[in-house]
């Protein structure tokens, strides 16, 4: 592969959060570097980058508080942006965590008044949602939780953000949108700690709702590795319970602050063999990117993060190809016995006291070295591009 097939396409699925790129960096430490963005502006310099897709916040696009007039304005021109382009939405979400009035979250928040606007302002945009096409509805919960465990009933908490589900799929039902709901697992930041905080507690809270079938996750890279967890074998569960609806790509540093860094920097070998499991698992969505343009970059540095996040991506997927396909990975695979594991323990007709009967040699069986840091090493050579 030559270097320009790194070059993004539609056909790829690349898409990016209007908040991603529109980052001005204002942390807890510093205001703004860099000045806003226009949402037009956006969609044009994606579409020319060679991404397929753009998401959204309600308030990314309308300032919260908008007038009527304004918020049509806005949306008028955004979708004349769209057009233009050939962008898609394939996924918008709702704001529910800048605003003080959801200082204690929205869905789950102890003050009735505030669940209810939540409700409505989720309601409101998920009219856009569909309207501008969208598929996924992500519900990222980064206020619901809290600081002191005896201020939240989390029982109580997990019943109001199940009935905030069950009214949103049936009001999906209802309208007849072609919309799933995509939940957004963190453990922690901006709340000391988030209800359904990784991609477990979230799969097995959807177990518990009305429309199961409605509803799914969208993990992020980072969100998982801030938890210590493998962010691989969390895609891969997903994956497993048919529950990936999307994914948030990005790149972080082990257990720390969300970093958001763009898709390649952190954890390299962890975010290749995320791209080997999306394209060889029969995930077909978005190639989403929920990065944050270092603090440290003017707007060319902007785009040229968001340009590298897609040609990352395209590299992993190349050498991850370029490794299945070599022989010796083939036979590495072999000699670890790695294909053993798709048996069933149990044969066809076999009786368990067929298996309670068989002979069997624990010191042989322990004497088997299974070869796995020689395969491993492969994946690394091909990560390095030495293989
Ligand atoms: C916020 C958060 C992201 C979520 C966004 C969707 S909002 O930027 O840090 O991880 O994906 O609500
Ligand atoms: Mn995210
Ligand atoms: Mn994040």
């Amino acid at each position: 592969m030559t270097a320009s097939s790194y070059q993004p396409r539609p056909e790829h699925k690349f898409s990016f959060g209007l908040w991603t790129v529109g980052w001005q960096g204002v942390d807890p430490f510093g205001v703004a570097t860099r000045a806003p963005l226009d949402p037009v502006r956006t969609v044009h310099e994606l579409a020319e980058l060679g991404a397929w897709g753009v998401s959204f916040h309600d308030d990314d696009l309308i300032p919260f508080g908008s007038g009527d007039a304004e918020r049509s304005a806005r949306i008028a021109g955004f979708r004349k942006a769209l057009d233009e382009t050939g962008l898609v939405v394939p996924m918008a979400t709702t704001n529910l965590f800048a605003h003080p009035v959801f200082k204690d979250g929205g869905l789950t928040a102890n003050d009735r008044d505030v669940r209810r606007f939540a409700l409505r302002k989720v309601l409101r945009n998920l009219d856009l949602a569909a309207e501008l096409g969208a598929s996924t509805y992500v519900l990222w919960g980064g206020r619901e939780g809290a600081e002191s465990p005896v201020a939240k009933d989390v029982a109580a908490a997990l019943d109001r953000y199940a009935e905030a589900l069950n009214l949103l799929c049936g009001y999906v039902r209802e309208q007849g949108y072609d919309i799933r709901f995509a939940l957004e697992p963190k453990p922690n930041e901006p709340r000391g700690d988030i209800l359904l905080p990784t991609i477990g507690h979230a799969l097995a809270f959807i177990g518990e709702l009305d429309h199961p079938e409605l509803v799914g996750l969208n993990p992020e890279v980072g969100h998982e590795q801030m938890a210590g967890l493998s962010v691989v074998h969390g895609i891969a569960q997903a994956l497993w319970h048919d529950k990936l609806f999307h994914i948030d790509l990005n790149g972080q540093n082990g257990p720390r602050y969300d970093q958001d860094l763009r898709f390649g920097n952190g954890d390299v070998k962890t975010a290749f063999l995320l791209v080997d499991l999306l394209e060889r698992g029969g995930y077909t969505g978005p190639r989403h990117f929920d990065f944050k343009p270092a603090r440290t970059e003017d707007d060319a540095g902007v785009w040229a993060s968001a340009a590298a996040c897609m040609r990352n991506y395209l590299v992993f997927a190349e050498r991850a190809a370029a490794f299945r396909a070599d022989p010796s990975v083939k036979q590495a695979l072999a000699d670890s016995r790695v294909d053993g594991l798709a048996e069933p323990t149990l044969g066809a007709g076999e009786s368990l006291a067929e298996l309670r009967a068989e002979a069997f040699d624990p010191e042989d069986a322990a004497g088997r070295g299974m070869h796995y840091e020689r395969l491993d090493q492969l994946a690394l050579d091909h990560l390095f591009g030495v293989a």
